[in-house]
């Protein structure tokens, strides 16, 4: 994301985008001729927008068509054919130092959710040190966030008891019929991703029923002037309203969450056959992605750059604090996987991430004293000389798309991804700990450390392991495995306890303490990026898949298939 979060403890078819894939787009089409009109969200949602600033039409008016043509199905079949390796990999020679390793980190997994299953089961996450469940208010009403953010990589790991266990609490427990303020973008990356990631890895139609379900129910807060999803993304499942989180930026909407729903959205449509996640439908007030995509792109931005906070009232920019950290960074790494995705068609996304890049490359990437590489955030013009541990993801989301560059860019790029990775890593090996502190500086004499009592905290995030898996496959340097196993021994000194995983309070303390939270991002993200590191590059593919912000592998569409 996009939110720091505190320590937890203490805390279409008749308009197709230019930019959706053609596949899709006649897919969509010939979808939407069998299924008559756009399915309509939940009954009088559009209304219920408070502040009155919807223009939308009660739901009421115009009926919904009869269903007397076939049921849009999904060839999950023909889709697994169109797969270049098998998603589990091939299997093929290793040395033995690097399956010890892997098995270990599959350990590591199993512990973390043997212990969630037994105190927390149907909870959100695990207290690891009081032994009890945690709900939070991120999901609304929604329970069991770590069963979700588990399943598939206890799949890819082959944990085959444990992924049964995981399903059998989808297929009796998981209810969407909960009531509650959910955030938007938590929901959509979390559930969304996890479930419709298990539905392509496993062709369970319980994953794919749960996750259009849900996708349903998030409609509502599109509904606002520009189409921009509402402030912060807040939504009751139930009553389909939407509103905003008192704190963001009066009533803003942050530029990592509605910049965080775009690859989800895609295959919500190509599952379901309907438009409506996609692109716009019939009705005006009926703008998902495909919209946001367009308000962006149009918007004016200062020196190119993206700032974080947009008024969904009038499409502007609400105030200039620009960040690949916090806030911002998925909407970046968001743009060039969904190129990726649509097969590298979707040319306005890789125009818009190429462009962004050029400009964080020309006012936000900086040296220094000491020789580090890193991403400052910048304030109307002032930087910050700060990183967040969120903007680490940066290093593997440049090497990505520096894989698709060409000459002088291509090595530039790759440069910069090495770098900045080394700086994240740095800012691990000058703690006591071993892992990253929340956040870290450049100023008044520090290199990579936390200045503020308040940045000391590690809680158990993926972003550093996640470059260096990248790293790892798009260059084979046998550093990038040496550090994901330091992180691997920092974690099972400091932060693994009697009953799980625990953040920490502060890296820089040789007897940390725990914040008693095991966060179900550290079962779908840094478990899983760890493992991968020490898998062969044909488990989930970078040629097959893309990851999305929460780690949960989304197939790329490969339009030139004969499947
Ligand atoms: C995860 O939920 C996702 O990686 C999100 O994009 C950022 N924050 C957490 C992990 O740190």
């Amino acid at each position: 994301t996009d939110l720091p979060r505190s320590p937890p403890a203490a805390a279409e078819p008749r308009h197709a985008s230019p930019a959706a894939p053609r596949r899709l787009r006649e897919k969509l089409r010939t979808a939407a001729r069998m299924a008559g009109p756009p399915a309509r969200t939940a009954p009088g949602s559009r209304q219920q927008v408070q502040g009155g600033e919807s223009r939308a039409q009660p739901a009421s008016a115009s009926p919904p068509a009869r269903e007397t043509r076939a049921p849009f199905r999904f060839d999950y079949e023909r889709f697994r054919r169109s797969l270049r390796h098998p998603v589990r990999g091939g299997r093929s020679g290793e040395d033995p130092e690097t399956r010890a390793r892997r098995m270990k980190i599959k350990e590591m997994m199993k512990f973390a959710w043997d212990n969630y299953k037994q105190y927390a089961l149907g909870k959100n996450e695990l207290r690891p040190l009081t032994k009890n469940g945690h709900i939070g208010n991120m999901f609304g009403g929604l329970r069991g966030a770590t069963v979700i953010d588990a399943l598939d990589t206890l799949y890819i790991m082959e944990l085959e008891e444990e992924f049964q266990e995981a399903k059998q609490w989808v297929e009796k427990s998981f209810d969407l019929n909960v009531n509650g303020e959910a955030s938007l973008f938590e929901v959509n990356i979390r559930y969304i991703g996890g479930l419709l990631a298990t539905y392509y890895l496993t062709g369970e139609e319980v994953f794919k029923s749960k996750a259009l379900e849900l996708g349903e129910k998030l409609l509502p807060a599109f509904n606002t002037p520009t189409g921009i999803p509402r402030g912060s993304s807040l939504f009751s499942p139930c009553s389909g309203m939407s509103w905003s989180w008192g704190w963001a930026s009066a009533g803003s909407s942050i530029l990592a969450e509605f910049g965080t729903l775009h690859l989800e959205f895609l295959h919500l449509s190509e599952l379901s056959g309907n438009p409506v996640f996609a692109e716009k439908a019939s009705e005006p007030s009926l703008a998902s992605v495909g919209n946001i995509r367009r308000v962006l792109s149009r918007v004016e931005k200062p020196q190119g750059l993206y700032p974080n906070f947009l008024s969904p009232v009038t499409g502007s920019w609400v105030q200039h604090h620009v960040s690949i950290g916090g806030l911002g960074d998925s909407f970046y790494e968001y743009l060039i996987k969904s190129w990726l995705m649509s097969d590298k068609k979707d040319s306005e996304a890789k125009k818009m991430y190429d462009d962004a890049l050029e400009a964080i490359e020309k006012h936000l990437v900086k040296k220094s004293a000491g020789g580090l590489t890193y991403i400052a955030e910048w304030r109307g013009g002032i930087l910050d000389h700060k990183m967040g541990h969120l903007a680490c993801f940066s290093g593997g989301m440049i090497a990505l798309g520096a894989q698709h560059s060409t000459g002088d860019r291509r090595q530039r790029h790759m440069e910069l991804a090495a770098e900045i990775t080394s700086t994240c890593h740095e800012s691990y090996t000058r703690s006591d700990t071993k892992l990253g502190p929340e956040a870290f500086r450049f100023d008044a004499g520090s290199e990579a450390t936390a200045t503020r009592l308040s940045e000391r905290y590690y809680i158990l995030r993926p972003e550093v392991v996640e470059s260096y898996m990248y790293l790892w496959r798009l260059t084979h340097q046998p550093k990038y495995r040496h550090w994901g196993w330091e992180v691997v021994q920092a974690l099972e000194k400091h932060c693994r306890v009697e009953a799980g995983f625990s953040g920490i309070r502060d890296v820089y303390s040789t007897t940390p303490s725990h914040d008693n939270m095991q966060q179900s991002f550290f079962l779908a993200e840094t478990l899983k990026y760890l493992y991968l590191l020490f898998c062969e590059d044909d488990v989930l593919s970078l040629e097959d898949w893309v990851f999305n912000t929460e780690a949960h592998p989304l197939p790329i569409n490969h339009t030139d298939s004969k499947a």
